[in-house]
């Protein structure tokens, strides 16, 4: 299969019903515009010969796990494709967090966004390390440092910055506050492998940064993650926790966990690299396709991403506002009646999930920003799997949607 080519048999787009009126809803009783559900977060994938062909390597060799050989051509691959120093592969986003988070050696309280998947504070909780939730800046979407200093105690020993979307985090900004208080700061890059900030990739800042490669991600290796850094010390000691601390056989000089990558993984991932320009240019495709589609409808607003920059595009995110003709919930589920099975993510944020509900039950009075977006985002899918076409027949849903109770 070409990288790229959509799997689902589409209807021809003359051949699908008009979105005009409330009537043209399934909602209301229509047929659904699309016979079968188009996901977000359909996963990219690459050439599968190319990927059979490293299966059979992979089998001749009889090498499935442990630091082999198809993972050490992936972790080069990542090094080079992001010009960091050292890149440390995982099995996934959530243990790359846990094992970042510890070797830096944070403890006590640590600054998160409670706008954000919930791993990014799991993976401090599960340490017993709290995570302490700062609001974010409505329009970017990410950490507001203003939000952060107030956040501070004596206990802080770090920043978990996040950069939603692959927008980038506030790094000047998180770097200044964390020189000025002997902080640690990393970030949380999951959504940002392909993308840039002032021209670097995303990789490049803090002590050290993790990525997903879960298969809804724009990158996947199935399932898979990496802390990437340019800190020896650093990386020598997260090698030594991916695998059980293992420092030569029988010598054990860390507590570790188990971490490792498997070689089908690095294959899937070496596969999928080599596909990244087509992937990035099947979403900008369709990035544009919606921009130019979502133009003009009342109460609606999609996220931008700065042209200036370079960009994976995988994130499709509508501000629905209280200006638009229903409730972003009676969106979603208009959008659902029709197959096209958008998210609320990440509502209704961390701080409303266990057991951050339960410890911090007033969380929220700091948290405005984040309660406004999280109750107002809609993602819509995007890449490999949906055209132009598709999203044009999308956004015509959501502007029929728009004219109810106009
Ligand atoms: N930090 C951030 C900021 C993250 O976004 C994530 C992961 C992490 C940390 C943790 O990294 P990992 O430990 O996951 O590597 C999904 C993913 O499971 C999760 O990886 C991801 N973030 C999160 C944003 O989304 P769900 O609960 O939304 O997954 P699910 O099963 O609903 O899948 C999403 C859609 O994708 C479905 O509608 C169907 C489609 N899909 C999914 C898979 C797995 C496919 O079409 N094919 C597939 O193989 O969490």
């Amino acid at each position: 299969m070409k990288a790229g080519t959509a799997l689902r048999e589409s209807i021809a787009p003359t051949q699908r019903k008009r979105m005009e009126m409330a009537a043209d809803l399934a909602v209301n009783g229509a047929p659904p515009l699309f016979p079968e559900a188009l996901h977000v977060g359909r996963p990219n994938i690459g050439p599968r010969a190319q990927f059979d062909a490293l299966m059979d390597e992979m089998f001749d060799r009889r090498w499935l796990s442990n630091d082999g050989p198809l993972l050490k051509r992936f972790e080069a691959a990542i090094c080079q494709r992001l010009g960091v120093k050292h890149c440390v592969a995982m099995c996934n986003g959530t243990i790359a967090l846990e094992i970042a988070t510890r070797a830096l050696g944070f403890s006590g309280e640590v600054i998160v966004p409670s706008y954000t998947f919930v791993a990014t504070a799991h993976a401090l909780q599960w340490q017993e390390i709290t995570p302490v939730f700062a609001d974010i800046d409505p329009e970017t979407q990410v950490l507001d440092p203003v939000a952060v200093r107030k956040m501070l105690t004596p206990r802080t020993t770090g920043i978990l910055g996040v950069h939603l979307w692959g927008r980038a985090a506030p790094v000047e900004a998180l770097r200044q506050i964390a020189s000025e208080h002997g902080l640690k700061v990393m970030y949380d890059a999951s959504h940002g492998f392909g993308c840039t900030h002032g021209g670097v990739p995303l990789g490049n800042f803090g002590e050290c940064e993790v990525f997903s490669f879960h298969a809804t991600k724009f990158f996947n290796t199935f399932e898979g993650g990496a802390v990437v850094t340019n800190d020896d010390a650093l990386a020598d000691k997260m090698r030594l926790m991916r695998n059980f601390g293992f420092a030569g056989y029988d010598n054990v000089i860390y507590p570790g966990t188990n971490g490792k990558m498997t070689e089908v993984c690095a294959a899937m991932g070496l596969t999928n690299l080599d596909s990244l320009s087509q992937f990035v240019s099947g979403n900008l495709a369709n990035y544009r396709a919606y921009r130019a589609a979502v133009e003009g409808i009342e109460g609606i607003r999609m996220l931008d991403f700065d042209a200036a920059e370079t960009n994976n595009y995988q994130y499709i995110v509508l501000d629905v506002g209280s200006d638009f003709g229903v409730s972003r919930d009676r969106l979603i589920e208009i959008l659902h009646a029709e197959n096209i099975l958008a998210r609320r993510y990440f509502w209704p944020g961390c701080h409303r999930m266990e057991p951050y509900r339960s410890h911090y039950p007033n969380a929220e009075l700091m948290l405005p920003n984040t309660v406004r977006v999280a109750n107002s985002v809609v993602v819509l899918p995007t890449g490999s799997a949906i055209t132009p076409d598709d999203v044009a027949a999308i956004a015509s849903v959501v502007r029929c949607a728009g004219t109810i109770g106009k």
